[in-house]
């Protein structure tokens, strides 16, 4: 297994050390955000995360390795190559053995930081239930990982071009809490109310991570969703926002888009659409993810497993 793994130098001397480490999924990089703002914003989560004490490991998928931390260059590769192939765990095993350019999606993502023992991963927002899913059957993967693989996923909710309602309900039905930071509603991305409740409103940090620990210690494995809203000037109106997505969602099935194409292509119009004011909201969301994941992270460092 250690063999598929290839850790930063950064990310290395984390680990030798005990420092509380981030992981980072990559798809938002590559299919999430233009270039070059996905870089740019890359690397400033990074360093949100540097400040706050801990280390930020992205993960991608490079030459037949899952790349826990990358190089400048490699950010910079996968930030600039329309050919990344967007990863989740269908996809992980066929883009290592064939020595693919892989972004990772919340699912991969999540499965390579436990591989690598990371117990904290950042990023905008997790896949879900789509509209429509009753027919199309299109769920995202996302959620089956956080049924069962043990990583805790600080995210802004979940946008509406999903059903929230339903997305909600799988997670409740796969044992996966969702705590709220700060607010006792569930966020839905770019904006604070999606109109639901969290399970469980937990904002200090340390009770974050007795209540992440405890879960796991009572050998209840899999995902908990740390949901994060926007901070309230870089959130975007209600009524701007479903007006978009109600559009993004029309062309979407005018067009017949299926399968992994769905999520990339709606996230795509909506940037177009919004003339990038979407944009900037989704960079503050994430760095404010950011910081709270680090915050996290240094707190479960200090609960023993
Ligand atoms: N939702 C967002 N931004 C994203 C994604 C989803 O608001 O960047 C990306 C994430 O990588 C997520 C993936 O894991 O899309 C979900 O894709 P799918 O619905 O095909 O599982
Ligand atoms: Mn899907």
């Amino acid at each position: 297994m250690q063999s598929f793994l290839l850790f930063s130098p950064e990310v290395a001397s984390a680990r030798a050390a005990g420092k509380p480490i981030v992981a980072l999924e990559s798809t938002i990089i590559s299919h999430g955000m233009p270039y070059p703002q996905n870089v740019h914003t890359a690397r400033e989560v990074e360093q949100v995360i540097r400040d706050a004490g801990a280390v930020p490991a992205t993960i991608a998928i490079i030459g037949g390795k899952i790349c826990i931390g990358l190089s400048d260059d490699q950010l910079e590769l996968l930030g600039s190559s329309p050919d990344a192939i967007k990863v989740s765990r269908r996809d992980l095993a066929y883009v290592l053995a064939q020595g693919k350019l892989g972004a990772t999606t919340v699912a991969a993502t999540m499965i390579c930081a436990a591989l690598a023992g990371i117990e904290v991963f950042v990023t905008g927002g997790i896949g879900g239930v789509h509209r429509g899913a009753e027919t199309s059957f299109d769920i995202s993967a996302d959620l089956q990982e956080l049924a069962n693989t043990s990583v805790a996923v600080v995210c802004a909710g979940v946008k509406s071009i999903l059903d929230i309602g339903l997305t909600l309900e799988y997670l409740e039905t796969h044992g996966v809490p969702v705590v709220s930071v700060g607010q006792p509603a569930f966020p839905a991305f770019f904006t604070r109310d999606s109109g639901f409740k969290a399970d469980f409103q937990i904002d200090a940090p340390e009770e974050q991570a007795a209540f992440i620990r405890t879960k796991w210690q009572l050998g209840m494995a899999g995902g908990v969703v740390v949901s994060n809203p926007v901070p309230q000037e870089s959130a975007m109106e209600p009524y701007e926002i479903d007006t978009i997505i109600q559009q993004a969602l029309g062309e979407a099935s005018e067009r017949g888009v299926s399968g992994k194409a769905v999520t990339p292509f709606l996230l795509a119009r909506i940037k177009e659409l919004t003339g990038g004011r979407s944009l900037s909201t989704n960079i503050a969301l994430v760095k404010h993810n950011a910081l709270v994941g680090a915050r996290l992270a240094v707190a479960l460092n200090q609960t023993a497993a």
